[in-house]
């Protein structure tokens, strides 16, 4: 490809996993950011191999993963899955490219700071294994908001239920909501027990249940005692990034028909007494938080406004009715912005930074 002039000495970047949904929001971010970077590598599996994508506005061929495509590349941001990543990002980072991983594989690692820039930025230059790890998007969804509470008032225990778009299920989570959208559209289903499920069929795509005209309590796969892995994801990560690993966390997870965007309840407990007030003015003046929250008006974050912004928008914002010491919050987010590409496009910015 060609250089545009000016990137001559700049960080070369390599996205891996250029053509899934994330990486396709992570160019359309790529383009719109402050041009940074000098090579932009675009890096997917063999069979995507050979096609041209656009980014910063010129045809960029795909090349296939390999050890050689990590050449000359000072920093990498992965989109693939866990298998994938687990396997790749160290050999990217032996070669001293600094990997900023979007899988779930190296979440936990004590090695492996877990970013979030509003939150922790100075997290992410401790990264021995050369990896930093980009937090799942429902805890991304929310994490922005919390941490501007938890700086000013301590946070004490979280009790959160998500409200998650099919997208947080790749490609296939879109097509099964489309698809079944188009096959109860116009009829009178919804009204007896097993009528969605009978129209849309066994294919159920990547959720136990049908999705249209529904509400599905799961997402992730079993772990322990009935929890979910993205429940437990959301506790173990805001424990990591919040840095309060005993931090009470209670997380149910839910699907609903929404292409893109996350949305939570949340019941924040903290130190001691707080005002809505002083919680209002917070939020309203954290970087990355947009405070809309009247609903007197009928005015607060939904998703069909919130998608394909970059903020997490917070409204709902209550004292709780039986404890001074806790609010509660309505959050927003669109996951594949800052729940993905954009959280992750930032931490490898924050990189490129060390390079000037
Ligand atoms: C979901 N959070 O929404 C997951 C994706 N990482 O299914």
């Amino acid at each position: 490809m060609t250089l545009g002039a000016g990137r001559a000495g700049r960080p070369t970047l390599a996205v891996v996993g250029a053509t899934g949904a994330v990486g396709t929001v992570m160019l359309q971010i790529l383009s719109q950011h402050a041009d940074i970077w000098g090579e932009i590598r675009l890096i997917a599996s063999p069979r995507s191999a050979g096609r041209k994508l656009t980014v910063r506005g010129e045809q960029v061929e795909v090349v296939a993963l390999s050890e050689e495509a990590f050449d000359g590349v000072q920093v990498a941001m992965f989109d693939v899955p866990d298998e994938v990543s687990a396997q790749w990002a160290p050999i990217a980072a032996a070669k001293g490219v600094v990997v900023v991983d979007n899988s779930g594989a190296f979440r936990m690692d004590p090695e492996v700071p877990l970013v979030v820039p509003e939150v922790n930025a100075h997290a992410a230059r401790m990264r021995p294994r050369g990896i930093i790890a980009n937090p799942n998007c429902t805890t991304l969804s929310m994490i922005v908001a919390l941490g501007a509470l938890h700086a000013e008032f301590g946070l004490r225990e979280l009790v959160v239920s998500s409200y998650q778009a099919v997208s947080g299920a790749g490609r296939a989570g879109v097509e099964t909501l489309r698809r079944q959208l188009a096959m109860v559209a116009g009829t009178e289903l919804g009204t007896s027990p097993g009528d969605v499920r009978r129209a849309v069929g066994d294919d159920t795509g990547p959720f136990p249940e049908p999705v249209a005209l529904n509400v599905v309590p799961w997402a992730g796969s079993l772990r322990e005692d009935g929890w979910s892995s993205e429940e437990m994801k959301v506790r173990d990560e805001c424990r990591k990034i919040l840095g309060l690993s005993r931090l009470p966390v209670a997380v149910t997870c839910v699907r609903v028909p929404v292409v893109t965007t996350h949305s939570l309840t949340v019941h924040a407990r903290f130190e001691s007494e707080v005002t809505v007030d002083k919680a209002r003015e917070i939020l309203a003046t954290a970087p990355g938080v947009v405070l809309f929250d009247n609903p007197a008006a009928g005015e607060f974050p939904t998703p069909a406004d919130v998608v394909g912004t970059d903020p997490t928008w917070v409204g709902r914002v209550r004292r709780a009715l039986d404890d001074p010491t806790a609010l509660e919050l309505f959050v927003c987010g669109d996951n594949l912005r800052k729940g993905s590409a954009l959280n992750t496009a930032q931490i490898a910015e924050l990189v490129a930074a060390e390079y000037r």
